[in-house]
């Protein structure tokens, strides 16, 4: 892995003739975006933000930016942040009762609570929650086995649902990180770039990347892609703006994608359209797979899929490996994950690429490499056994393998119970899940942790997650106030790498990364005796950076450099196995189509299917009363989950939660565009605005998900009108595939109707 530089960058600052001066940096959070780090011109006079640009020199996004980066003054300024720390009383928890106290102050409670509760419970009844890849995910494994020392790392949404299945495949099939459409983002050259081909499909599964960008990737990429001629093949329930402009759209039924794929892999080894030489070289287990696709037929899919035998025929061949000539790259959304089946989904979608012959070549899959930098807190110091504590690892071994976390339901179900043993402390790091985001049944992790003998939390707005829970709020930076790295898929993939550039001061507001090194100073000095190894930002920088054969200086005054992780074929060249040796990272060293990993995890090594766990086929005795399969979260521009709320011109754009409801299904409902409706089945009901709309299939309805109201009374019960919109709370928990990942987010089984009058909230 190396970093290059453009060989005559722009000037990371340029002062205009009024004084104000232009810093050049890259965005990523708070306000919430994963780690794309699109270019941004910050205009700052006299230490104030004037406004935000997108910054044409920045290689890859070349001055293109998303509504939110461009709303970030409203974000910076917004009179309801949060500037100073704060403590409250923990028996007035829900009561706007905060009092402003120094940074001080805040790290005396803070350390002197934390190690009050060690002393009494032991290290491991402290558990720190993450949400996803924002910033805070870079430094909080740090900070909770480093800092706190603590084995238990939440991240609550159920089934680890956003990556887990994606990740357990990449893991055990390659041994590998995250694989990603090639769209070169890892060469100065990108599109120019001669080596580069573009992939003549794209086949993209449960994923709307202009939207989400997600996991690092610049989702405008793919629009470069179409423009050069790649052809797009989407599958999805809702026809969203991209699949307008697709080749073949599959409108599948939520969650049976895994039947879908197994279907074109059925098609694709029966027509021998596949890359024989590469099967034989680096695959293990296709004979065995080639038995197992049998039973899937084009016909069996089409029955459950809701989609046309030959279209899945046409689209298998589309997919066909034609000699090498030409490929195609794969790009699979977190709806793969939010379904129990998603283990078995991405297990067909790599099995598809390989033996295709389309790992690793130039426009096909990218292959990630493992990580070079410290994010998943290495945890060598701590005692087996209390590594062995950490919550779930008993039950769902997997997260042990794969994930340096708890298990997200069991984690729910420890703090409700006591057992395996209580948890007394919460760190709330960067999620705001009593809002419908991470948690499912978010009311039961209310309750649950509403048990807390303290709680800390770190957030830019007071949001209902802090107001109902916490004791001690942290105040916390925007990416345009502080100083960081940014890399694409976090720096395991191609793409760039870029700095983020401190424009300004707000309050007394500290980033992820100053909070660490804050409280590392202070519980490393104070409760063990030790010194921190890092006493500044750019000390830890500039040994993050340093890896890289390049110092922090340098990123931060070039501003951004492509992470190039090793070109194409990797597996030829022993630069995916970390014994240097070719091939993958695999038991067998092969592309493990037969999985020795799944088996040992107590799951079948092949691939395989079963129906929606709340659908009809499953549950018959819920299908008469709900008979429509409600999908969720599909992501908006305006919104990163439940951010972005309070921002005038984003609350604009989407004022309102949505669901998207068939003009057929509406009119048999009675119900209207803009009316409210109410989403309910037996967990729990929901209150959206209906959007007429026939980009839904009509036996499936498509609700937001992140709703609060920042405008409403923020105390308890209210607590923002977080309950209104609540559309997790028709997610029940612990609905999980096999190992323990996937659950039904976008596949719960509700009946809607027209709210009455009399019941109107929204
Ligand atoms: N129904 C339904 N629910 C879903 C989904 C769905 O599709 N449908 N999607 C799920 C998925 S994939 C995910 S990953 C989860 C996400 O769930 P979360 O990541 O928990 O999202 P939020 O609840 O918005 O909480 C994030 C909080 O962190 C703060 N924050 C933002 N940036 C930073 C930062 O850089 N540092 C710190 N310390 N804090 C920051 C924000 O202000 C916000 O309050 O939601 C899940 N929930
Ligand atoms: N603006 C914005 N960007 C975000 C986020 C955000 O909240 N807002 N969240 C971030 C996070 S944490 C994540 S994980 C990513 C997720 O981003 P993506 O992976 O793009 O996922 P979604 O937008 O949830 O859903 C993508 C598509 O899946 C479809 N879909 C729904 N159910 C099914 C199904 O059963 N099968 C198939 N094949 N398709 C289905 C939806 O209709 C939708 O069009 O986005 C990230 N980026
Ligand atoms: S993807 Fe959009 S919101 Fe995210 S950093 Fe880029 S411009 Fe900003
Ligand atoms: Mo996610």
């Amino acid at each position: 892995m190396a970093f290059h530089f453009k060989e005559h960058p722009a000037p990371k600052k340029t002062v205009l003739e009024d004084g104000t001066e232009v810093i050049r940096t890259c965005a990523w959070s708070p306000p919430g975006c994963h780690a794309v780090g699109c270019g941004i011109r910050l205009f700052v006079k006299d230490g104030e933000l004037v406004k935000v640009e997108g910054d044409p020199d920045h290689q890859l996004t070349q001055g293109r930016l998303c509504p939110r980066c461009l709303a970030l003054k409203e974000a910076v300024y917004h009179p309801d942040r949060i500037l100073y720390p704060m403590k409250r009383d923990p028996k007035d928890r829900g009561l706007d009762k905060w009092e402003r106290i120094s940074w001080d102050e805040a790290t005396d409670l803070i350390v002197s609570k934390t190690e009050e509760i060690r002393a009494k419970y032991g290290s491991e009844a402290i558990c720190v929650y993450m949400g996803t890849g924002r910033e805070a995910v870079r430094y909080g494994f740090t900070l909770s086995s480093k800092v706190l020392r603590t084995p238990n790392n939440c991240y609550a949404q159920s089934g680890w649902s956003c990556m887990g299945p994606r990740q357990t495949a990449m893991t055990m099939m390659l041994g590998s990180a995250y694989i990603e459409l090639d769209f070169n983002g890892g060469s100065l050259q990108t599109w120019d770039d001669p080596e580069w081909k573009r992939p003549d499909y794209v086949f993209c599964l449960g994923k709307e990347p202009l939207k989400s960008n997600p996991d690092g990737l610049w989702g405008h990429a793919l629009i470069e892609l179409m423009k050069r001629g790649s052809k797009l093949i989407m599958v999805d329930p809702r026809l969203n703006w991209l699949a307008t402009r697709a080749d073949q759209v599959l409108q599948i039924i939520p969650g049976t994608d895994a039947a879908l794929c197994l279907a074109i892999l059925n098609v694709l080894v029966n027509e021998d359209l596949v890359d024989h030489d590469f099967i034989d070289k680096w695959c293990y287990g296709y004979d065995e797979l080639v038995e197992r696709v049998q039973q899937y037929t084009p016909e069996f899919a089409a029955a459950t899929c809701g989609i046309e035998a030959d279209e899945i025929v046409t689209c298998a061949r589309k997919l066909a490996y034609d000699g090498g000539e030409h490929h195609w790259s794969l790009l699979m959304g977190v709806a793969v994950d939010q379904n129990p089946n998603g283990c078995q989904v991405t297990q067909c979608l790599i099995a598809m690429s390989a033996i295709t012959g389309n790992l690793d070549v130039p426009g096909g899959t990218v292959v990630g490499v493992q990580m070079q930098f410290e994010m998943t807190g290495a945890t060598d110091f701590m005692s087996d056994e209390l590594k062995n504590k950490c919550i779930g690892w008993d039950v769902y071994p997997i997260v042990k393998v794969l994930l340096n976390t708890t298990h997200p339901d069991i984690t729910l179900e420890a703090l409700e119970t006591g057992r395996p043993y209580e948890l007394k402390m919460a760190w709330l790091d960067s999620t705001n899940l009593l809002s419908p985001t991470c948690s499912a049944q978010p009311k039961r992790w209310h309750d649950a942790l509403m048990k807390m003998e303290f709680t800390v939390a770190k957030e830019m707005f007071m949001t209902p997650t802090v107001m109902a829970l916490a004791d001690v709020v942290l105040p916390l930076a925007t990416w345009a106030e502080h100083d960081g790295i940014v890399m694409t898929n976090q720096g395991c993939q191609m793409g760039i790498a870029g700095a983020i550039n401190k424009g300004l001061q707000v309050g007394e507001c500290k980033s992820d990364l100053e909070m660490l090194i804050h409280f590392g100073n202070a519980f490393y000095e104070r409760a063990y005796g030790e010194e921190y190894p890092f006493k500044t930002v750019e000390e830890y920088l500039t040994d993050d950076v340093g890896k890289m054969d390049t110092t922090w200086e340098e990123l931060s005054e070039k501003v951004v450099a492509t992470n190039d992780i090793g070109g194409y074929r990797k597996h030829e060249r022993g630069l995916i196995r970390a014994d240097g040796q070719p091939g993958f990272q695999t038991t067998t060293g092969r592309v493990e189509l037969w999985s020795t990993g799944y088996q040992s995890l107590g799951d079948d090594p092949l691939p395989y299917y079963f129906p929606p766990k709340l659908g009809a086929e499953t549950r018959p005795d819920l299908a008469k009363e709900y008979p429509l399969m409600c999908t969720t979260g599909a992501r908006y521009f305006a919104s990163f989950h439940s951010e972005h709320r309070q921002i005038p011109s984003l609350r604009q754009l989407t004022p309102d939660p949505y669901l998207e409801i068939h003009p057929e299904t509406a009119a048999e409902l009675g119900i209207k565009d803009g009316d409210e409706v109410t989403i309910e089945n037996p967990w729990g009901s929901a209150h959206e605005i209906a959007k007429v709309t026939p980009i839904v299939r009509k036996d499936v309805v498509g609700a937001a998900h992140g709703w609060w109201y920042p405008e409403e009374d923020g105390e308890e019960p209210h607590l923002y009108g977080v309950w209104k919109s609540n559309v997790n709370s028709l997610i029940p928990h612990r609905v999980l595939g096999k190992m323990g990942f996937g659950a039904p987010y976008k596949q719960v089984p509700v009946k809607v109707y027209k709210t009455p009058v009399e019941e109107c909230i929204l």
